[in-house]
């Protein structure tokens, strides 16, 4: 039988866009991406000579400013001798692995970026398998190799592994090799032979990383990365165009990721030019291009021809691990604070992020006033709560809980594999917490400096509220990662938190007096003239159970001498749990309230009776 070529309507005309490169900068949390694109752009003249910039300019946001991390990945375009080479600098922590992953899509070639006393870590093995695996070809960066505890040769060495480790074919595993000092913008090709500047990188990027190699001539093809927005000109796409040209007011035909179509307009066409998006009349096969006026657009649709459409393959990331409810605030101090509360405001505003935000998951519940939103982790998670209460929403969330599968072997939950970094001293006590939580342990190397690195399969629900316990019994020392392993079937049980909370009797002012006599009760996140209500959680008890007491009883009339300022100097200060930290207390029957202004956590069900009723009922039920 012979078997027919599928008919084309014309030859392709494929060609290679050489003035154009488009690549990603990938690696683990903080190995200096941000810092090596910052040196990228000064080099290329993107700034005016005496032009004051801040450091790590493409960290944009506030709370990527904030925490010195890089949450969302980010496009810019720079010239070097005549190519231009389309950047994305990516997000290097775990829970934004997502991110990776969607933009890998728009490049040709990847700069994988080691730190050169740390070597690959666990957020290089995942960044670099989901390269290697779309076939991408890599440029390897030692950066930092100004520290002292710099180890070029290990690195290096350890880095070639993970390549064959992760199946990289010949082509891949002929990686050329730059050291770098990001903050000086100094590149090599030799260790001790760095040149004042970044060219042996641009070199190489030019020379090693494949130009685009596209059709130029055929119909327009689009695959919609990521989205941008101006408040110009409303919803901006983003993608490679694969094939074919773009220009202003074109017709084109959006082919939606649910398999839906209509013709629409294309406003304006856009490259990217230093940190800006510069209009162009027309767009050529080749390059990362931005799109404007079509509002319905989202990631991974096509906008191709009408007469011609050939949709791409749609986007796919990572499933979720982690979630967590988020529900209308019914608490006495609902509408207090925030401005958006209702069910249709949070419904809409989750819904909008699901937009942009591709490993975010938001499903409806049996109840109206409350959704579940899966994340990649607790921090995917946390940033979006972040977000939402500084655009002046309030609601509540609940513990995040892992994610179990349904499968034929019966129900199973997903495992991390951990890698632990303590001084040797600690060792012990680390290990029997990570087997308290079901971890495995795996392997255990030792450092030259008394440290020591360990590795676990520890399930993801393990892992929740792990990083205060961690840093507690290593003094803030140590050091860990996770990356996600695989689904397996559900380990023993782990215990919930080791401690109570003390809750609030009765609504009222937090008076000074009142928590001068119950402070060995615990630790107090509430002060004097704080507002309170009956059921809010106003501190962690030492003892294990939750203990009602009451902080707004004023002092007798009588018998205290003590002046209002002298107690409350007596008092030890309130601690204050960050975002982060109230999400690693939460317990199963507690809430977090978030308001623009306030983060207070309280029983799921205020009423004192009625919880105590059910906790006994619970207790004799097991
Ligand atoms: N000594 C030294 N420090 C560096 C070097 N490169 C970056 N750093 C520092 O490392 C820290 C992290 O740098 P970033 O550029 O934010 O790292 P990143 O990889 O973008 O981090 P994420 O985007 O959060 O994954 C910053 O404090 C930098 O100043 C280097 O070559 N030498
Ligand atoms: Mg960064």
């Amino acid at each position: 039988m012979q078997i027919q070529a599928p008919i084309e309507e014309s030859e392709p005309n494929i060609e290679t866009a050489t003035n154009i490169r488009n690549i990603a900068i990938i690696a683990h949390v903080d190995h200096g991406k941000t810092t090596l694109v910052d040196a990228m752009l000064h080099q290329t003249n993107v700034f005016r000579s005496n032009q004051q910039v801040e450091e790590r300019i493409l960290d944009s946001n506030d709370l990527e400013r904030e925490r010195g991390i890089t949450i969302l990945a980010k496009n810019t375009g720079i010239v070097y001798q005549d190519i231009t080479i389309n950047i994305v600098d990516t997000p290097g922590h775990a829970d934004f692995g997502g991110e990776v992953e969607r933009v890998l899509n728009m490049v040709d070639g990847v700069v994988l970026l080691i730190d050169a006393v740390e070597g690959p870590m666990p957020q290089t093995r995942f960044v670099l398998r989901q390269a290697l695996k779309r076939g991408l070809k890599a440029i390897v960066v030692v950066n930092k190799v100004d520290r002292l505890a710099s180890r070029p040769k290990d690195v290096i060495e350890a880095t070639f592994d993970l390549f064959i480790d992760l199946g990289a074919d010949d082509d891949q595993i002929d990686f050329p090799i730059v050291y770098t000092i990001a903050p000086e913008g100094k590149a090599g090709l030799a260790v001790d032979e760095l040149e004042t500047d970044l060219r042996p990188l641009f070199d190489l990027i030019v020379s090693h990383l494949p130009a685009p190699v596209v059709d130029p001539t055929g119909p327009p093809q689009l695959l919609v990365t990521t989205l941008e927005y101006s408040n110009f000109v409303g919803k901006i796409a983003v993608g490679r165009l694969s094939s074919g040209r773009l220009s202003s007011a074109q017709q084109i035909l959006h082919l939606k990721a649910n398999g839906e179509s209509e013709l629409a307009k294309i406003g304006q066409v856009f490259v990217f030019r230093n940190l800006k998006r510069e209009v162009q009349d027309e767009v050529q096969a080749g390059s990362i291009v931005a799109v404007s006026g079509i509002e319905t657009v989202g990631i991974g649709d096509t906008l191709t021809d009408p007469d011609k459409p050939r949709p791409l393959p749609p986007i796919k990331v990572e499933e979720p691990t982690v979630r967590m409810t988020f529900g209308v605030n019914d608490s006495p101090f609902s509408g207090r604070e925030g401005k958006y509360l209702t069910s249709r405001q949070i419904r809409e505003r989750l819904w909008r992020e699901l937009e942009s935000n591709v490993s975010l998951r938001v499903e409806k519940t049996d109840s109206a006033n409350e959704f579940i939103v899966a994340g990649r982790g607790e921090l995917h998670l946390a940033i979006l709560i972040e977000t939402m209460r500084r655009e002046l929403y309030e609601f509540t969330v609940s513990k995040p809980e892992v994610i179990f599968r349904q499968t034929n072997q019966g129900v199973q939950e997903p495992i991390e594999h951990v890698f632990i970094e303590v001084a040797n001293a600690y060792l012990g006590a680390v290990s029997e917490l990570v087997s308290n939580r079901q971890g495995r342990f795996l392997d255990l190397r030792y450092g030259d400096d008394n440290s020591v690195y360990a590795e676990y399969h520890v399930p993801t629900r393990g892992m929740l509220g792990f990083r205060q316990p961690f840093l507690t019994l290593t003094r803030g020392t140590g050091v860990f990662h996770t990356l996600f392993h695989d689904y397996q079937p559900v380990a023993g049980e782990i215990a919930d938190r080791e401690f109570g909370s003390l809750i609030a009797l009765e609504t009222g002012t937090v008076k000074a007096y009142a928590l001068e006599h119950l402070q060995q009760r615990g630790t107090f996140f509430v002060e004097p003239s704080d507002e309170i209500y009956a059921g809010q959680v106003m501190g962690q008890n030492i003892r294990y159970e939750d203990l009602v007491i009451n902080v707004c009883k004023a002092k007798n009339a009588t018998g205290h001498r003590a002046t209002p300022k002298a107690l409350a100097d007596s008092l030890a200060p309130a601690t204050i749990l960050s975002l982060d930290d109230v999400i690693e207390y939460l317990s199963l029957d507690e809430l977090l309230e978030v308001t623009p202004t306030s983060l207070r956590i309280r029983k799921k069900d205020l009423n004192h009776d009625r919880r105590m009723r059910e906790e006994k009922r619970r207790k004799t039920s097991e």
